[in-house]
């Protein structure tokens, strides 16, 4: 697999329900299938402080408290991941928000039945994918 410095970053994280549904290789092998490649990965239990700041836009929002208690509810897999449209890509491969309507063949499309309890989380833009990546590995940047 190669790589080149035009490549792009995102930071992705296997959310706590997928971490308890033993689906981390599952969703790992997707990417990897995809020829994506992973520069960096930790299990975490993100903490209040950590959600507030990656959820920052939706702090105010009413799905945001039980959002919270979710992210926070055990261990998490945050990683990395490079490759030529990386962002766009993996958006693509983990699906829409909400899993009872993201298509088949997506990973919330195959997996998850909740608009919460939603498997992945994935950087949606260049801005996002750089804020969140210095959150989560500062010593990346
Ligand atoms: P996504 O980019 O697909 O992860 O979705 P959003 O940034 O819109 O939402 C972030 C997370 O908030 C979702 F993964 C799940 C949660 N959420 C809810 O719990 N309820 C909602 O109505 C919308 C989002």
């Amino acid at each position: 697999m190669s790589s080149s410095s035009s490549d792009e970053r995102t930071l992705v994280l296997i959310k706590p329900d997928a971490v308890r549904r033993g689906l981390v290789g599952e969703i790992i092998a997707r990417f990897e299938r995809k020829g994506l490649r992973i520069d960096a990965l930790v299990s975490r239990t993100m903490d209040a402080a950590l959600a507030d700041e990656h959820y920052a836009e939706h702090v105010d929002k009413a799905f945001y408290p039980p959002l919270k208690d979710f992210m926070t509810s055990g261990p998490l897999v945050a990683l990395v991941l490079s490759g030529d449209q990386v962002i766009d890509v993996v958006r693509a491969l983990v699906g829409a928000t909400d899993g009872r309507k993201a298509v088949a063949g997506t990973i919330r499309g195959d997996f998850s039945l909740s608009n919460r309890e939603n498997l992945a989380h994935a950087s949606d833009s260049p801005d996002s994918a750089k804020r969140e990546i210095a959150l989560w590995f500062p010593e990346l940047d």
